[in-house]
């Protein structure tokens, strides 16, 4: 079930909103002198294809955005931890400004759910007279909030708060909760204070906990879904993100200083900018329409040059990928970018010629936009990662065929844009298929031939805040655990088969490796080093090397589970994951964010969790 969607008309903030809000706290903050920790949780055994490289060397814009929004409105002592560079920090030994921080944030997607509990299993054990305020975001709250609180006493790691939106419900409660700090109060202590006289109830988008001992709380009070920003230029800088990053190292503490702006680069080989949000389609196994209550949002072109611009000079970096769900959803605001990244100038000469990017679009917008690519690649693109999904429309029809995919990839290819194909295997697609395109290799082939440099194969996989999440669950698709082993939230990531109604999923499992051992292999890289020389053989030739190392990773992580698959009993789900603690608005009614509680009374009753060996599934 995807997130409820606010009333019309109500879904958006006002214009101008976001910025008055910075300017109200810049105020608020000279009168608090605040010391704020974002960590950013990640866990190792999600490394491998495709992710691998980009994982650990892009800063998460996520973090990013919080850190520079603190920053923007005044919180200047404010450090970002990212445990893909600080894999042993702990935020128990966290000593900023010397002393213990004000605010601890972590930040974490929902695969990466271990970590972050971990992290806010350590900041409890500071004592309670001296904890930080701790509150987490991040996709994962966005989705199951629910899942970052603590329902065993024996385990008592519960965030203080939940954001379950983006900076500006952060900066909302910030200027709620300073606005109502006594003099001298500590920062939790005046949380808990505000708590109590419920004036966090008007904060649209957090969650938090009441009742219970310390860090399980009784019951959840659940504040809305969140009015979003529209006019993304009204967000802060990213610049000020990358100025505050913690210096990456093995200690639990944090580094003295933060990392220099020259050394910025050396870690960050590529930075993710916010230039769009929001998708036209409506795929059911996507979350992304109905977090963004079907509202497509821009920055403008002039804004994403100077973002550009001013990270490049600031901290040397060069090459950038657009956080963007489908880039090319509407025509007028690509082309206003475009035209924006051509002329943009600044005291270093045209922005273009400095920086290079990446994003990601869906094929037939790439097809209806194909005119313009001569223009976007003058603009700086170079990549393009394309949503093939599967390329006849077995498992989703957007205007794709394989005439058309071939035609968009080779266009691209002409200009100079990388194609870049990401695929969705699922149960009604086989390994091969004579004659026909319908096979995975097939397709990986064809895609090949029509230019590919780099590949993407997961495996269909539920995702939460879609529409069909439910659904596969109550059909008996998840698993619960195969031989023994369950099946943890970091396997949620469409590398492991664990959602099928095959007979044998272990196939399954052998075809995303054999179709990644097809595409990047010793042959295909001796190729592309002794073909000719053309724009993207470069990139094909660092392509093919990071895809064989990540193919060893993600065949040493997945092996083990393919002959669990193929020998053990498999135990499956029979009904979504649920918050385990009662959640409810401040008012009473249904909480925003309990989706299974809201399914309408006709879906069918959950029935007990099944179990089947691979022959009888
Ligand atoms: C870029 C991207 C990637 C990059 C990430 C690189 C990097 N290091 O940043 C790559 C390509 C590696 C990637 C990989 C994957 N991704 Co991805 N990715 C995205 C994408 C398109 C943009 C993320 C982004 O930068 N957003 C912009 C920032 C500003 O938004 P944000 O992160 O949500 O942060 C905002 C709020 O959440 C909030 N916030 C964030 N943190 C915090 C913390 C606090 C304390 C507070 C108060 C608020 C807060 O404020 C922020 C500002 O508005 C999103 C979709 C989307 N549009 O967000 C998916 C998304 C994050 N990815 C997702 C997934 C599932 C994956 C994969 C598992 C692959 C897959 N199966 O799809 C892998 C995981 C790899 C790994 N090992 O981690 C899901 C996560 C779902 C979930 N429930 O957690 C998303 C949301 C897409 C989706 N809806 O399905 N991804
Ligand atoms: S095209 Fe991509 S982003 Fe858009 S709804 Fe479908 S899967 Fe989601």
């Amino acid at each position: 079930m995807e997130l409820p969607f606010r009333a019309k008309g109500d879904q958006l903030l006002p214009l101008g909103e976001l910025t008055d809000i910075r300017k109200r706290l810049r105020l608020l903050a000279a009168k608090h002198d605040l010391t704020s920790v974002i960590s950013c949780a990640f866990d190792y055994h999600t490394r491998m294809l495709p992710f691998l490289f980009v994982d650990t060397r892009m800063v998460p814009a996520g973090v990013r955005a919080i850190g520079s929004a603190l920053v923007d409105s005044g919180f200047t002592k404010t450090r970002i931890v990212l445990q893909q560079w600080n894999r042993r920090f702990r935020p128990s030994a966290m000593r900023l400004d010397g002393r213990i921080p004000d605010l601890f944030c972590v930040s974490s997607m929902s695969l990466h759910k271990a970590e972050a509990h971990a992290l806010l299993r350590d900041v409890h054990r500071i004592d309670p007279a001296q904890r930080p305020l701790v509150i987490a975001g991040g996709s994962i709250c966005i989705y199951e909030p629910w899942s970052v609180f603590s329902h065993t006493e024996a385990d008592p790691f519960s965030p203080d708060l939940a954001v379950t939106g983006e900076e500006y419900v952060f900066l909302n409660f910030l200027e709620t909760l300073l606005s109502c700090r006594r003099p001298g109060e500590g920062l939790r202590a005046a949380f808990l204070r505000a708590r109590d006289e419920g004036a966090l109830d008007s904060v649209p988008g957090v969650i938090y906990g009441r009742g219970g001992p310390e860090g399980r709380p009784e019951e959840l009070i659940d504040t809305g879904i969140q009015r979003l920003v529209s006019d993304l230029d009204e967000t802060p800088h990213p610049v000020l993100g990358y100025a505050i990053l913690n210096r990456p190292g093995r200690g639990h503490e944090l580094s003295a200083t933060p990392l220099e702006a020259g050394e910025v680069q050396k870690y960050n080989k590529i930075s993710s900018l916010v230039m769009t949000f929001g998708c036209k389609y409506g795929c059911g196994y996507c979350p992304i329409p109905g977090y963004n209550q079907r509202n497509l949002r821009f920055k403008s072109g002039e804004r994403i040059a100077d973002e550009m611009a001013r990270l490049n000079r600031t901290y040397g970096l060069s090459r950038f990928f657009g956080a963007d769900d489908n880039f090319f959803n509407d025509k007028d605001r690509v082309a206003e970018i475009i035209g924006a990244l051509e002329k943009a100038e600044d005291e270093q000469g045209p922005v273009h010629r400095r920086v290079l990017w990446g994003t990601e679009a869906a094929v037939n917008d790439t097809w209806a936009l194909r005119e313009m690519l001569p223009a976007m690649y003058r603009g700086g693109l170079r990549a393009l990662w394309v949503g093939v999904e599967d390329m006849t429309g077995a498992l989703i029809r957007k205007g794709q065929t394989v005439d058309r995919t071939v035609d968009v990839f080779k266009l691209l290819c002409e200009n100079g844009i990388a194609p870049m194909p990401m695929m969705m295997h699922h149960d009604g697609q086989p390994l091969y298929t004579r004659g026909r395109p319908e096979g995975l290799l097939n397709q990986v082939n064809v895609l090949r031939k029509a230019g590919a440099i780099g590949l993407q194969v997961l495996m269909m996989t539920p995702s939460a805040g879609s529409k069909m999440y439910e659904q596969a669950f109550r059909s008996g698709m998840v698993y619960k655990s195969v031989a023994g082993r369950p099946v943890v939230d970091s396997m949620f990531d469409g590398n492991y088969v664990i959602a099928s109604n095959v007979k044998k999923p272990w196939r399954k499992q052998i075809n995303l490796m054999l179709a990644y051992l097809f595409f990047y292999n010793g042959f295909r890289l001796i190729v592309a080093i002794f073909r000719k020389r053309t724009e993207l053989k470069s990139k094909q030739i660092a392509f093919q090397v990071i895809g064989i190392i990540g193919l060893a990773f993600t065949i040493r992580r997945t092996l083990g589970w393919m002959f669990r698959l193929m020998f053990g009993r498999i135990h499956r789900l029979s009904e979504p994951f649920r918050p385990a603690i009662p959640m409810r608005s401040p008012d009473g009614a249904i909480a925003a964010h309990d989706l299974p509680s809201q399914m309408s009374p006709a879906e069918p009753a959950a029935g007990p969790e099944t179990s089947c060996t691979p022959a009888d599934a």
